[in-house]
């Protein structure tokens, strides 16, 4: 017997569009699901563009408008690849039409609009309606690995996070504005945009939510120019110079609700540094690190080591007891930035199949953004110590 094929409907089609379809074509290739997809439609304004992003990266239909999107009948998840000022007017209107939603990090701009998405997601869950949030750092084997072995006791009491996240794409301030220096269409810059990534990556692995926060933010280029660049660098539009409204950077540190203290840095300034994203954990018995650079690798610390064979011994996590490889190669061939997209995908159909709530859920993305408010506010009133 044929398996059921569920239809995708995905918004947005940009750099985020493409390697959710390239997930979406993968994902049954690689796992044995009960359940396959259809890529059945992709949406955008630009009629020339959304068609040809359709036919590049294997889409069945386009469409300029999500609301008809969203109404096909052949869409049975609405998966949200735009920038954020759109995310919640899309998500609760997909779970309203009864569709299981995707949606890209950070869940929203504002936490007043995450609590109205949590509040139909938890709605809509109650018959059968699911959502999850995309963090996909979650799903590199290592980082999975890594709450296992924290989970396991490995590392003994919590003491220390820390936590970076580290790009250089705007060091050069004749690179142009983007949306994503728009506080109205992206909420924030660095701090949604990668702090988000680092604050759930922490709190997954380290199984535990952060209760309050410190932090600063800046903004070191205050206008750019509104044309020029490509790709994730495409400017905004229009002519002259627009401001920057947005942080640039963001440090902070937290505390964790059960214990244990934690740094972050999120920046697009850090010079040679392209998309460096870091953790680390120490605790009573042992210690963790990751660098995404080396995303294959984890670096652990067993406490009980006789101290003339300790150090740091680099784990290669490619076996396929690791999380995620079975399906994948033998031993040794690493695993890249997009297979997280796909193992994203493989937790969420999973969930579908077994009618439980996907993870992360809209209630986690909800979280998250209150972490994020927290730092904005603790910055910008230069007040310290903010709740969570
Ligand atoms: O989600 C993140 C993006 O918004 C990405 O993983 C890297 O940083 C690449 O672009 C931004």
């Amino acid at each position: 017997m044929s398996k059921a094929e569920l239809g995708v409907g995905m918004v947005g089609y940009a750099f985020m569009g493409a390697v959710h379809s390239q997930a979406w074509r993968t994902v049954n290739h690689v796992f044995d699901l009960p359940v396959g997809v259809r890529l059945a439609a992709i949406g955008g304004r630009d009629p020339v563009a959304v068609k040809a992003a359709a036919d590049r990266h294997g889409w069945a239909a386009a469409e300029t408008d999500w609301r008809a999107l969203i109404e096909r009948d052949d869409v049975a998840i609405v998966d949200i690849c735009t920038p954020g000022d759109t995310h919640a007017e899309i998500a609760v209107a997909a779970l309203a039409a009864g569709k299981h939603v995707i949606c890209e990090k950070p869940l929203a701009n504002t936490v007043e609009e995450a609590v109205s998405m949590a509040s139909a997601a938890a709605d809509d869950a109650a018959r059968g309606v699911r959502s999850m949030v995309a963090f996909n750092y979650r799903r590199v084997p290592a980082l999975a690995y890594a709450r296992a072995l924290v989970a396991d006791g490995r590392i003994g009491t919590l003491h220390h996070v820390r936590a970076a996240y580290q790009q250089d794409w705007l060091v050069d301030p004749s690179a142009p504005l983007t949306w994503r220096m728009q506080k109205e269409r992206a909420g924030s810059g660095a701090l949604g945009d990668i702090a988000a990534h680092i604050v759930d990556a922490a709190q997954f692995v380290v199984g535990d939510v952060l209760s309050g926060v410190s932090g600063m933010t800046e903004t070191f280029v205050k206008s750019r120019p509104l044309s020029g660049g490509s790709g994730l660098s495409a400017a905004a539009g229009g002519a002259g110079v627009g401001d920057v409204t947005v942080d640039d950077a963001a440090v902070f540190f937290g505390r964790f609700a059960q214990g244990g203290i934690a740094t972050f840095e999120a920046t697009r300034f850090a010079t040679g540094r392209k998309n460096a994203m870091q953790l680390e954990l120490y605790g009573s018995g042992g210690g963790i690190r990751f660098d995404f650079e080396r995303m294959n690798e984890l670096q652990f610390f067993n406490g009980s080591d006789p101290d003339e064979e300790g150090g740091f011994r680099r784990v290669l996590v490619t076996e396929a007891s690791h999380p995620y490889l079975e399906a994948w190669w033998p031993p040794g061939h690493p695993l890249g930035y997009e297979h997280t997209f796909t193992h994203e995908f493989r937790d969420f159909l999973v969930a579908l199949d077994e009618g439980t709530d996907p993870s992360p859920s809209f209630a986690d993305g909800l979280q998250v953004q209150r972490v994020l408010a927290a730092v904005s506010s603790s910055a910008e009133s230069n007040s310290g110590w903010v709740e969570v």
